[in-house]
């Protein structure tokens, strides 16, 4: 049974996404963005009022397989919309004008792997040529400077860069989702943990984004409201210099493909529980995130 306090399984979380469309047809609708290797289907929700030649932002959710917390964000997120339209001025604002893509889980093979094999699996589940080990980084399998640094060439290794970029069905589908809808996609939040960062692009180079100073300071007023609620600490920055170099992240692939205002949140915690972060800590989480969110968006709303 499906609980917004609670860590979910694929089944539950693909039972909800199609219920929660159902019951706010106004609002949300469900279609599929592609399929993973092992032939599940990803499932992504639109969430907004209906309108003409609406803003969108897109937030992913359940990239890396083990960081649990990633779909409960994004599964709060929805029921925060579905409850705020119409009642609270903010949300209700943000949903007049943007429409929200939101991902619950893009790693759909490497999450059910965690409920069922491995609760440490990072990696998707596709097989790798010339090797026993299973599994691309599909966090190192976008292309921006794919390989270059701070990934791995070899199939054992947890950060393996895959085959080629958008070697995986599941990146592919995400990049082929961007590309298709670039004219409307005006913000790219991707959700992992932990380290309680804010990061912005580059990752896979230690060069200043043309857009640094804004991201920087739209980071500084996100991660100042998430702090707001909880002092919970954040850090902030462009990813190379603020957590490591790393090539390949969807982050830059979509900044660099024209989405401006391209974030990636690690959430809590730091370290004490780190993937296994107990389910105590999925609503202040939550609802810390949320703030942040609503900030980058209000940004994007007023000047995208
Ligand atoms: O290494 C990653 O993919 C992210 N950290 S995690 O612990 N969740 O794996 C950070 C990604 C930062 N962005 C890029 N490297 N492009
Ligand atoms: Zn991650
Ligand atoms: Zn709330």
């Amino acid at each position: 049974v499906h609980s917004y306090e609670k860590y979910n399984d694929l089944d539950t979380i693909n039972a909800w996404s199609a219920n929660i469309a159902a019951q706010n047809p106004g609002l949300v609708s469900r279609s599929q963005m592609g399929s993973s290797y092992e032939g599940r289907p990803i499932y992504l929700l639109k969430v907004g009022k209906s309108g003409v030649n609406k803003k969108a932002v897109f937030i992913d959710c359940g990239f890396h397989a083990r960081e649990w917390i990633t779909p409960a964000f994004c599964q709060w997120f929805v029921k925060e919309a579905v409850n705020s339209y119409g009642v609270e001025a903010e949300f209700t604002s943000l949903l007049d004008s943007l429409d929200f893509y939101i991902l619950p889980v893009l790693n759909v093979d490497g999450y059910v792997y965690t409920w069922t094999t491995n609760r440490m699996w990072r990696k998707t589940r596709s097989p790798n040529a010339n090797s026993s080990c299973v599994g691309t980084d599909p966090n190192r399998n976008f292309n921006a400077g794919w390989c270059t640094v701070g990934a791995s060439s070899r199939a054992c290794d947890e950060t393996y860069c895959g085959a080629a970029p958008e070697s995986e069905p599941e990146t592919k589908a995400l990049a082929n989702f961007i590309r298709q809808n670039i004219g409307s996609i005006k913000g790219y939040l991707t959700i992992h943990s932990y380290s309680q960062m804010l990061l912005f692009p580059y990752s896979y180079t230690y060069s200043i984004a043309k857009d640094h100073n804004e991201l920087n300071s739209v980071a500084q007023g996100a991660v100042n409201k998430l702090t707001s609620l909880y002092r919970t600490k954040y850090t902030y920055g462009a990813g190379g210099t603020t957590i490591y170099l790393a090539a390949g992240g969807s982050d830059d692939w979509a900044y660099d493909t024209g989405v401006k205002y391209s974030f990636t949140f690690e959430l809590r915690d730091t370290g004490r529980y780190g993937f296994a972060l107990p389910e105590t800590q999925i609503k202040p989480t939550s609802e810390e995130t949320l703030l942040a969110v609503k900030y980058i968006a209000n940004h994007i709303k007023n000047n995208a």
